[in-house]
């Protein structure tokens, strides 16, 4: 019998490489014929502020102020996704961080240019999930 899991919602966000390449509508297409429902969307840039308390915990290291940059080159699509156990289902439909490694079909490997601009980012533990949401939704986005 198949395990029933819990509703849950996680943040997607199209980066910057993936909007300036007009794939917008291919990958918010792909996580919706997966199954996952937008409950939440802005597209526009983020502040650096709001950028470096997104990424608090990769700072110090090398990779920090290039993502910081990177992050804020352009605009990107926030969004609030809700499935069945999505916080894990979404991390696999978007594969491995280098998109070199991802696994075929996943979001990174078919749109992804490298392990910084890897077109797409998916909160990766229920507890990121919250923390994200919240800080790009408020609290109100948490609630079911
Ligand atoms: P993921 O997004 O797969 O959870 P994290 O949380 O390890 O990966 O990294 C956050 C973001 O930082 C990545 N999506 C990528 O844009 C960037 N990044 C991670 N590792 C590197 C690296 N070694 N060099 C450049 N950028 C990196």
């Amino acid at each position: 019998m198949k395990e029933e899991l819990p509703l849950e919602r996680t943040l997607f966000i199209v980066k910057p490489d993936a909007v300036e390449r007009n794939l917008i509508g291919k990958i918010l297409a792909h996580v919706e014929d997966r199954g996952f429902r937008i409950v939440e969307a802005r597209l526009g840039p983020i502040a650096r502020e709001e950028a470096e308390r997104f990424y608090a915990e990769h700072r110090g290291k090398p990779f920090f102020l290039d993502l910081l940059d990177y992050m804020t080159s352009g605009p990107v699509m926030l969004t609030c996704l809700e499935r069945e156990g999505a916080v894990r289902g979404l991390r696999e439909v978007v594969g491995a961080t280098d998109p070199k490694e991802a696994a075929p079909g996943t979001v990174r490997q078919l749109f992804g240019l490298s392990k910084q601009m890897n077109s797409v980012h998916a909160s990766d533990s229920p507890a990121s999930a919250s923390r994200e949401v919240e800080l790009f939704f408020g609290a109100q986005a948490l609630a079911r």
